[in-house]
């Protein structure tokens, strides 16, 4: 029990039981915080608004008159900056592939109860803004330092602990040069929803890193041992471990879903013939050497043909593309990515109590019907 009378929810993450169907709890965080439709895969860049959205507690309303960011703890000198001074600052725009960790949750069996993602929790943007390291380099790094925490304006309760949003990262991650403090989306100013006025950018890193509409940054000695540092965020198999921190994004494929869906369950409905498989690819860890797929259900795979060398932009995802002649009846496709230092994504989904970082193989079930011919239901992907 806390002083604030919340202990009924305090405790750790809560896993479903066998059988229990998803909760009107989790439908009510489902349809704040909307994934991507994976048919916007097609997008180099995710149009605002199809990019996916995680919002812990409420988007603050913020005056960006009134709006300063405090840079202080074991500095040099304390700043206080405003949208003007951090604009006069130099820019960068870094195109940047983001992923919930929690992306996957939904098909963990079984499942940790929270925001119940299927594999729709990412998108890319073209972030703009001022490098974090030039911020930190204004107000001069004190010896000693060792993380860099990160407060945004959103306060909450999360199992039973009051708190404003936040996160560290260590200086060395924080001094890399593609982290950005970025005041635009894709050319536009934030959107409430993603930050308003300012938000941290870790490429790379899961989507809780990028710390929205942050008000404060503070130097420190010491690790950072706040809620989503210390208690969320940890890879556990038990609630009393203390558990290994998620940090950079797993290599994930996914497929643009090829063909029609069926209303309800979604399954795809090709026509025979030539069908134009295509993807995105992409890596917080080793980057995406090779993407494969597989038309037989995962029993075997073939290389797909893959865009770009990375080069150009290293944070963002890859496409890929793969030509498929379909026959009547049902299939089950899949893509995977291999980086390179040969990880290769795996077949079941790695299991913990949060749920995070599960880049299980995708499966997508297709049902492949000349034109004219009536499609038997029901299409659900457990009929294959
Ligand atoms: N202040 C604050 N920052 C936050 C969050 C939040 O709830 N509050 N959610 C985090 C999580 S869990 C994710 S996945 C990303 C999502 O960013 P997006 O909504 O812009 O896609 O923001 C992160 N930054
Ligand atoms: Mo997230």
């Amino acid at each position: 029990m806390t002083e604030s009378g919340l202990g009924e929810i305090s405790g750790p993450g809560r896993v479903a039981e066998v059988d229990e169907g998803i909760s009107l709890e989790e439908l009510a965080l489902a349809a704040r915080n909307h994934g991507m439709p994976l048919e916007a895969m097609r997008y180099d860049v995710t149009p605002l608004g199809l990019h996916y959205l995680l919002i812990h507690y409420d988007i603050p309303m913020l005056d960006p008159d009134a709006w300063r960011l405090a840079v202080g703890g074991l500095v040099g000198e304390p700043l206080v900056l405003d949208l003007a001074a951090l604009r006069a600052m130099p820019r960068r725009t870094v195109r940047v592939t983001m992923e919930c960790a929690g992306n996957g949750r939904a098909r963990l069996d079984p499942r940790p109860v929270s925001q119940p993602w299927l594999v729709e929790a990412v998108g890319t943007a073209e972030w703009t803004g001022v490098p974090l390291r030039e911020v930190l380099g204004a107000a001069g790094l004190g010896a000693g330092a060792a993380e860099v925490v990160f407060t945004g304006a959103d306060h909450g309760v999360e199992r039973g602990v009051e708190q404003d949003y936040q996160r560290s990262l260590p200086v060395a991650e924080a001094m890399r040069e593609e982290v950005l403090l970025a005041y635009e989306m894709n050319g536009a100013p934030l959107a409430p929803q993603h930050g308003y006025p300012l938000r941290l950018v870790v490429p790379g890193w899961y989507g809780m890193t990028n710390v929205k509409w942050l008000r404060d940054i503070t130097v420190t000695d010491e690790p950072f041992t706040g809620f989503q540092q210390a208690v969320a965020y940890r890879l556990r198999q038990e609630a009393g471990e203390e558990g290994e921190p998620v940090t950079r994004i797993r290599p994930r494929a996914l497929l643009v879903p090829p063909g029609f869906p069926d209303f309800m369950s979604r399954t795809r409905i090709v026509r025979p013939g030539p069908v134009r498989l295509e993807g995105r690819a992409w890596s917080g860890e080793a980057p995406v050497e090779r993407v494969e797929v597989s038309v037989d259900g995962g029993l075997s795979w073939a290389p797909a043909e893959l865009d770009g060398d990375g080069g150009t932009h290293p944070w963002a995802w890859r496409r890929f593309r793969f030509d498929w002649t379909a026959g009547p009846g049902r299939h089950e496709l899949s893509a995977r990515a291999v980086t390179a230092d040969g990880t290769v994504q795996p077949e079941e989904e790695p299991w913990n109590r949060g749920g995070f970082a599960n880049n299980a193989v995708q499966r997508v079930p297709v049902v492949c019907v000349p034109a004219g011919t009536p499609v038997e239901a029901p299409l659900g992907s457990e009929d294959l």
